[in-house]
């Protein structure tokens, strides 16, 4: 090793993280990764609800709404390979690629605003171009790691990860449209948090590649903090890598956040979501965040107010909102408890 890349290394190893105070939206009006209307209209309702204001709240922070990306016009076409809509799909995906690396190139956080889950495959490709030693963690209560053989429903939403990581290429198979997005991030970068509802090759899969998977049983056990802590610290033991959070909504229990397409009981309470956003937060190191899955359309309205409001929830908190208002810090000093 020459001595330039030992002083770049060492440098690197010094790198204090701190959290970065400029953030970029970007909306994705897109539902053609599964089959129910309603998703597309998300970023829309998330900034009537207040999304940019209430972000704006947060101290210190810039932020700047980038608009939706462009999605593609053109009539659905028909299900190639097992995978519905896959041109549409990946037209969408390849613009958002394109969004996100320019956000993040400026110097931003970039919040992604689905849309459903297969927009992923662009924003997490967007982020590797910019960079490639980024980790991943994706909450969720399924892991979306399907490839177009072991999926039932033929939705990309439940395929994003399959087609992200390298080490899975091998199992899918030419895909044309695909072109522009070479896998190369690393399945050995990627934690999972938040999952009860997997399929079994997908547990295949979580158990051949050794993904660190925190599901809901093992968040009972350990607690959020813990959990996403023992993620961050597989992925990146030293604490030096960007790191991107995939948040669907469903990760979220389906009592906190009715209004989304495949909602399971039993999930993450919205406490617990905040937690973790909170606990990545703290790192310094987040710098992307997908919020997928929330579907207006589904549900009644107080069902509609609930989710959007748990999304904002989630932002605010991996952004830096504090939770405790004006409310002093340290506990209380209250009276000694008696014993009997
Ligand atoms: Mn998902």
């Amino acid at each position: 090793m020459n001595g330039l890349k030992v002083l770049v290394r060492r440098m690197s190893q010094t790198k204090k993280w701190e959290p970065l105070a400029r953030v970029g939206i970007l909306g994705v009006p897109f539902e053609k990764g599964q089959k129910k209307y309603g998703v597309s209209v998300a970023p829309a309702a998330l900034r009537c609800a207040g999304l940019v204001e209430q972000l704006r709240q947060i101290e210190g922070l810039d932020v700047k709404d980038f608009g939706d990306v462009d999605t593609p016009k053109s009539p659905p076409s028909a299900r190639v390979d097992n995978m519905e809509h896959l041109e549409q799909v990946s037209a969408c995906a390849q613009a958002l690629s394109v969004r996100v690396a320019e956000v993040l190139r400026d110097d931003r956080v970039v919040i992604t605003i689905g849309g459903d889950h297969s927009i992923g495959v662009g924003s997490v490709d967007g982020h590797y171009k910019v960079n490639e030693d980024m980790i991943l963690i994706w909450v969720d209560a399924h892991a979306d790691i399907n490839t177009n053989e072991t999926s039932d429903s033929g939705s990309v939403h439940g395929m994003p990860v399959a087609l992200l990581c390298r080490e899975l290429s091998d199992y899918w198979p030419y895909l044309p449209t695909m072109d522009w997005q070479v896998p190369r991030f690393s399945i050995k970068n990627l934690g999972y948090i938040g999952l009860r509802s997997v399929d079994s090759y997908e547990r295949l899969a979580i158990e051949k590649y050794n993904i660190p998977t925190f599901a809901m049983e093992d968040v009972d056990t350990h607690g959020i903090k813990s959990s996403v802590q023992h993620v961050l610290q597989q992925l990146d033991p030293r604490g030096e890598k960007p790191i991107h959070v995939s948040f669907d909504i469903d990760s979220l229990d389906a009592l906190e956040a009715p209004s989304t397409g495949t909602p399971v009981r039993g999930g993450l309470t919205l406490r617990e979501g905040i937690n973790m956003m909170e606990t990545i937060y703290a790192t310094g190191r987040l710098r992307a965040v997908d919020l997928v899955e929330i579907n207006p359309a589904i549900g009644t309205d107080t069902d509609r107010r609930h989710t959007i409001d748990a999304g904002l929830s989630i932002l605010k908190a991996a952004l830096g909102a504090p939770r405790r208002g004006t409310a002093p810090k340290g506990v209380l000093d209250l009276p000694k408890p008696t014993t009997a």
